[in-house]
C-alpha cells in the first residue's frame, strides 16, 4: 500500500485500486497502467488527519469559548507624561510645538490597527479549521521559529474578539483591520464550506460595527491551506488562481455589504520568498528553487487580478487593494553603480507588483529579463486584467535602506548567475556611508527584527516616490507600520513594558511626516498601525513584539503601551473627523 505520510509527495488525482482477482493492488491514471513507483492515491482524508499527519497535537488555551466584553475602565484610558520632545525649535518653530496649523488629515482619512489571522487568533484546530502551512512550519521544522513557539494560542482572539475590539473603540479608534483564515472557511483550500467559521467572522464584523469601529478584511495573510500546498504546490501553481477566487466568492458575497475595505494579499514580497519551503515537509514541485518567488509572483498576481475583478462584478462598494511592503531605498553614495543598484531594488520587490497593478499590467524591464527565461508571458488579456487592478496603494512601510551596488559592480553580477546578489544584483545596509560617519539611519528595533531601523525622517520622501511613481488614482494608504521596541520580551514590570519611548517616537514622527506629506501636497488616504496587540512574529515566535497594546501571554491580559497614545493623538490634534471613544465605562 502507498503509505498515508507518503502520499503527498506522489502525483494526485491517480486512483488506487485493490485488484479483485489477484489481490495485488494496481495503479490507474485511468488510461493506462503505471508502475507502482509513480502512483499516488486520492485519499479520502479529513481534517482530524490532515492535523494528525502533518502537524501532530497541539495545545488549547484555558479559556475557550466566546467571552462578552465589558466596558474599559476610564483608569486605563489616561495617557503617558510625554515621552518625546521636538527637537531645538527655534522662534519661528515654537508654536508647532503645540500645534502646526498647516498640518491637517482630511475629513475621511481613515486610520486604525491592524492583526492578521495566525499571529493573533490561536484555537487552531477550533471549530473545523484546517492546518495551514504555518501550523507545519512551526510544529515540524525544528528551529524554523527562534524559540520553537507555536500559534495555537497566541492572543486567543478568536475568542476574545469581543473585547479586543471594546479595547480598540474605547480610544476612538476609526478601523480595525484583520485577516481572514483560508483554512477555517475552506479546511481544504477548496471543496466543503465551514459554517462555523463564517458565522465566526461574521461576528467580528458585526462587533465592530456595533462599538464603531469599521471593519477592513484582508483574504491572504499567509496562511496557505496546508491541502492546497501539498495538492498542487500552493503558489507554485497557475491552479492556486480558481481557488483563491472562490474562496473570494464566498467572503465577498458574505460580508460585502459590511466592509469598505478590502486587501486581496498581504506583502507577496515576503510570502513569495518563503519559497522555496523547507525541504521533506511539503510537496515537491521540481520547480528549481531560485525560480520560485516568481512562480508564486506570477500566480499571486493573476488569483489578485481575477479576485477583484469578481470583487468589482459583484458591485462591492469598497475599494479592494493589493498589500505591497518594502522600505524606502537611498543610493549609499552618488555612483552611478549605487543608483543602478537602487533602481533594480525598486524594481526586484516594489516594482514587481506595483507596476504590473498600477502602471502597464507587466514587470519592470529588469525582472522581465530574469522571468522571462522561464515564466510564461503574462497574455495580453491578463495584462489587462491585472492593469488598474489595485483602488489604493496599500504599502507596508516600516522603514528605510540603503543600497548599493555589489563589491564586483552590477554589471558583472546581472551576467553572472551564480553570484550570491542574483538577480536583483543589489546590496543594502542601515547604516551610512563611513564618509557620512557610519551611523545606523536610526535606532534599530528588537535584535529579532533585524530588518527593522526607525527611519522616520525619510517618510515624507518616500510617500512622494509612491506618489510619482505609481501614481495611484485611489492615493496611498501605510496599510502597516510600527516598531518593535527592543529587547521588551525581556522586561518584567508592565509599567516598565507600556513605557515604549522608541516605539512612541516612531509613531509621533512617523504621523508628522505623513501630515508633512499631505501638506506637499501627497494623496495619502489611510494608516493602520501594526499591530493591536502584540502577537506571534513569525519565526521571531513572541520575542519580538510589535503591539501597541502589551499582552501577558500567561493571562492574556492587554494593556494600552504609550504609543497607542501617541498614534491617537496625532488625530486628536490634527484629524478633521472627530475622534470619538465608544464603550468607556466607570473606573
Ligand atoms: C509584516 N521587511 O511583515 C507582516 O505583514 C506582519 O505579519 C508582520 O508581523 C509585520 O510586518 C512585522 O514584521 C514584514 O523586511 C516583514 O521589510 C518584513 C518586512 C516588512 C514587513
Amino acid at each position: 500500500m502507498v503509505s498515508r505520510l507518503t502520499a503527498f509527495l506522489l502525483p494526485l488525482g491517480v486512483a488506487l485500486a485493490q485488484n479483485a482477482t489477484s489481490g495485488t493492488p494496481t495503479y490507474s491514471n485511468g488510461s493506462s497502467t503505471v508502475p507502482p513507483t509513480a502512483v499516488a492515491t486520492q485519499l479520502d482524508i479529513n481534517v482530524e488527519d490532515l492535523w494528525n499527519l502533518f502537524v501532530g497535537p497541539v495545545s488549547t488555551a484555558a479559556v475557550n469559548t466566546t467571552v462578552s466584553a465589558t466596558p474599559i475602565p476610564t483608569s486605563e484610558l489616561v495617557p503617558p507624561p510625554g515621552l518625546a520632545y521636538p527637537s531645538f525649535p527655534n522662534g519661528q518653530q515654537i508654536p508647532a510645538m503645540v500645534s502646526n496649523s498647516s498640518w491637517k488629515f482630511p475629513s475621511g482619512f481613515w486610520w486604525g490597527v491592524a492583526s492578521a489571522a495566525f499571529q493573533v487568533e490561536g484555537a487552531v484546530k477550533d471549530e473545523g479549521r484546517g492546518p495551514s502551512i504555518w501550523d507545519v512550519l512551526l510544529h515540524r521544522v525544528t528551529g524554523f521559529s527562534t524559540a520553537n513557539q507555536t500559534g495555537d494560542i497566541a492572543d486567543n482572539q478568536y475568542y476574545l474578539y469581543k473585547q479586543d475590539i471594546a479595547r480598540i473603540a474605547a480610544l476612538g479608534v476609526q478601523t480595525y483591520s484583520f485577516s481572514i483564515s483560508w483554512s477555517r472557511v475552506f479546511p481544504f483550500g477548496r471543496g466543503a464550506v465551514n459554517e462555523e467559521a463564517l458565522a465566526h467572522y461574521q461576528d467580528v464584523i458585526d462587533t465592530c460595527l456595533e462599538y464603531g469601529v469599521e471593519p477592513s478584511v484582508t483574504l491572504y495573510h499567509w496562511d496557505l491551506p496546508l491541502y492546497l500546498q501539498n495538492l498542487y504546490g500552493g503558489w507554485l501553481s497557475e491552479e492556486i488562481v480558481g481557488d483563491f477566487v472562490e474562496y473570494a466568492r464566498l467572503v465577498f458575497g458574505r460580508y460585502g455589504d459590511k466592509v469598505n475595505r478590502w486587501f486581496t494579499v498581504n506583502e507577496p514580497i515576503v510570502f513569495c520568498n518563503t519559497y522555496p519551503l523547507p525541504d521533506g515537509y511539503f510537496r515537491d514541485t521540481g520547480i528549481p528553487k531560485k525560480q520560485q518567488p516568481f512562480w508564486c509572483g506570477h500566480n499571486v498576481l493573476l488569483a489578485h487580478g481575477e479576485a477583484y475583478r469578481l470583487g468589482k462584478s459583484m458591485g462591492l462598494n469598497g475599494t479592494i487593494s493589493f498589500k505591497t511592503n518594502g522600505g524606502y531605498k537611498i543610493p549609499l553614495t552618488n555612483s552611478s553603480d549605487d543608483a543602478l543598484a537602487t533602481q533594480r531594488a525598486w524594481d526586484f520587490n516594489e516594482g514587481w507588483f506595483a507596476e504590473p497593478t498600477f502602471l502597464t499590467g507587466d514587470y519592470p524591464q529588469n525582472v522581465k529579463d530574469y522571468v522571462s527565461g522561464f515564466l510564461p508571458a503574462f497574455t495580453e488579456e491578463q495584462k489587462t486584467m491585472i492593469n488598474g487592478s489595485s483602488d489604493v496603494f496599500a504599502h507596508d512601510a516600516y522603514t528605510s535602506q540603503f543600497y548599493m551596488a555589489p563589491d564586483s559592480g552590477v554589471a558583472a553580477c546581472v551576467s553572472n548567475s551564480s553570484h550570491p546578489l542574483y538577480p536583483t544584483c543589489a546590496n543594502s545596509t542601515y547604516t551610512y556611508a563611513s564618509s557620512s560617519g557610519g551611523w545606523a539611519i536610526g535606532a534599530a528595533a528588537d535584535p529579532l527584527s533585524p530588518w527593522l531601523h526607525k527611519a522616520t525622517d525619510w517618510v515624507p520622501a518616500f510617500l512622494h516616490y509612491m506618489q510619482d511613481t505609481w501614481k495611484p488614482a485611489g492615493g496611498i494608504a501605510i496599510t502597516e507600520f510600527g516598531f518593535a521596541e527592543p529587547f521588551e520580551a525581556l522586561k518584567v514590570l508592565k509599567q516598565d513594558i507600556v513605557t515604549d519611548p522608541i516605539r512612541s517616537s516612531y509613531y509621533r514622527e512617523y504621523m508628522q511626516a505623513i501630515l508633512i506629506a499631505i501638506s506637499e501636497g501627497v494623496d495619502v488616504v489611510g494608516t493602520l498601525a501594526w499591530s493591536i496587540v502584540d502577537n506571534l512574529e513569525w519565526q521571531a515566535g513572541y520575542q519580538s513584539r510589535f503591539g501597541i497594546q502589551y499582552v501577558n501571554f500567561t493571562t492574556q491580559e492587554r494593556a494600552y503601551k504609550a504609543s497607542f497614545f501617541e498614534y491617537v493623538n496625532a488625530f486628536k490634534l490634527y484629524g478633521t473627523d472627530p475622534v470619538v471613544p465608544h464603550y468607556v465605562g466607570e473606573s
